[in-house]
């Protein structure tokens, strides 16, 4: 068997017992493919330095290999809070008013998949297949290409494609999307952004596309595909029955005091539609005094990006909304909405999913969203709760049979939140089973067993 040589903007070997949780879904996700297959997982550590060296720090644990670089100040904040985060992010996200276009960060960006090639590329064997990891890398595959690597590449987006009438607002996003030609595979979360991205191909590139998911443009074809990412579905049933999961449970059902929870647990992110969220649920309590003693909202919200200014406004107006909200309609002995900025380990959040009896996960615009599927695999089948999924989430595609909303829309919330909390057993027991089935099949393992498939069936350009 090949070794995989993972590669990703950030490396960490997440473990069950993790106290911070703050990991996002990404380091979730890629641990498990890289258990079982011989392998490295090479990025930045996370760490910044006066100059940068070069320098690579081996490291294993939990039977994964890594490989970490570290970064200079400027690096990080041109590549990294600035090209990704600020540009990359919003765009993709469809959020082009809050996209910044600055020179300084294209050219860290750039820079900075220079010195990725430069610093991984002696570590890559001949054999060894390279699985490139999001928007942070996407030109990394061509500056390998142009360092003399032969071997198969693949790259797999996990945030959206964006529709090509927004993309093109990105300068120089022909000689972007150009790059991702140096790629063998290109994976994306669903046939949503597929689609999206053979559509640019076609109309800004000339391109054009075969129904074996061939793209053609020029001289050069790549494989572009779907390959919708799943949790590691058996580790999160251990997490479940884990005495940590059962404490967490407890622990929340007592605090509930025989009150229906909602739970909604999310990166403090703009593209999650916390606020939206909030306002639904403002106007859920508005609709139906008759229920506000009945339930409460749980939203757990750890924050993220901290040095990119719009987290900090999106902070600012959640905590003036939550406290708003609690102002309005809290009693003595009752306060609607626990919002808690703080990340949680796995085992406490199996447990916090299992005792609330609805989840409300809404985001404006996810790739996928690996929470709606945590949750679902955290239920009693026997009395499971009711999800409400945002249809724009990748995860919806799936999920068909959560309750799925428009989170823009305060009534469509409302009205969720209501069915949700009136909905028979044998329907709630009928939709997760579905739901369930859904998430246990496609888990992390077939996901990487899909991808890794189409980039060893892929041709090889050392002839082999
Ligand atoms: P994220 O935007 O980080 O991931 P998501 O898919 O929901 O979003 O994954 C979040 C992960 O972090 C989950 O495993 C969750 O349990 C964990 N997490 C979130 N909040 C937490 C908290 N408060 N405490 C502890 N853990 C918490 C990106 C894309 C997604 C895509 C994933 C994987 O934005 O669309 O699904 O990558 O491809």
């Amino acid at each position: 068997m090949s070794r995989l040589i993972v590669i990703s903007n950030r490396v960490s070997a997440p473990r069950a017992d993790s106290a911070t949780g703050a990991q996002g879904g990404l380091a979730v996700a890629l641990a498990a493919a890289l258990r079982d297959h011989k392998g490295l997982w090479f990025g930045w550590s996370g760490e910044k330095t006066e100059e940068f060296t070069g320098d690579i720090a081996f490291h294993r644990h939990g039977g994964v290999t890594s490989a970490t670089i570290d970064l200079e100040e400027q690096d990080v904040d041109e590549y990294y809070n600035g090209y990704a985060n600020r540009t990359l992010w919003p765009l993709f996200h469809y959020r082009i008013d809050l996209a910044e276009y600055d020179r300084s960060f294209a050219g860290g960006y750039e820079r900075v998949n220079e010195r990725f090639a430069d610093t991984v590329g002696p570590l890559i064997e001949p054999d060894d297949l390279v699985w490139v990891h999001d928007y942070h890398l996407i030109p990394l595959g061509q500056q390998l290409r142009q360092r003399g690597l032969r071997n198969r590449i693949g790259f797999f987006l996990h945030i959206p494609w964006p529709p090509a009438r927004l993309m093109v607002s990105l300068p120089f996003h022909e000689g972007l999307v150009l790059s991702m030609l140096a790629y063998d595979v290109i994976g994306f979360q669903t046939e949503e952004w597929l689609e999206s991205f053979r559509h640019y191909v076609e109309r800004e590139l000339g391109g054009h596309c075969d129904p074996d998911g061939t793209i053609h443009v020029g001289d050069r074809s790549v494989h572009a595909a779907a390959y919708p990412i799943g949790i590691d579905y058996r580790e999160f049933e251990t997490a479940v029955a884990s005495p940590k999961a059962r404490k967490a449970f407890e622990r929340m059902r007592q605090s509930a005091a025989g009150r229906q929870t909602i739970i909604g647990v999310d990166r403090l992110d703009y593209s999650k539609g916390l606020e939206e969220r909030f306002l639904g649920y403002r106007r859920f309590l508005e609709e139906h005094a008759e229920c506000r003693l009945k339930l409460f909202l749980l939203q757990i919200a750890p924050p993220s990006r901290g040095e990119v200014d719009t987290y900090e406004v999106i902070r600012e107006r959640l905590d003036e909304l939550s406290g708003r909200i609690n102002g309005e309609f809290a009693e003595v002995d009752w306060v609607p909405l626990r919002y808690v900025n703080q990340g949680y380990g796995r085992a406490d959040l199996a447990g916090f999913y299992r005792a609330a009896e609805i989840a409300l996960i809404t985001p404006l615009r996810d790739g996928m969203n690996l929470v709606a599927k945590e949750y679902v695999a955290a239920q009693d089948p026997k009395d499971p709760g009711v999800l409400i999924l945002s249809r724009f989430a990748g995860a919806a595609l799936q999920l068909k049979d959560a309750i799925l909303v428009n989170p823009y829309s305060k009534e469509e919330i409302s009205d969720a939140i209501l069915q949700a909390l009136n909905m028979p057993k044998a329907e709630r027991v009928r939709r997760w089973r579905a739901l369930n089935e859904n998430v246990r099949r496609e888990d992390v393992v077939a996901w990487r067993k899909a991808f890794v498939g189409a980039l060893e069936g892929a041709e090889s350009r050392s002839g082999g």
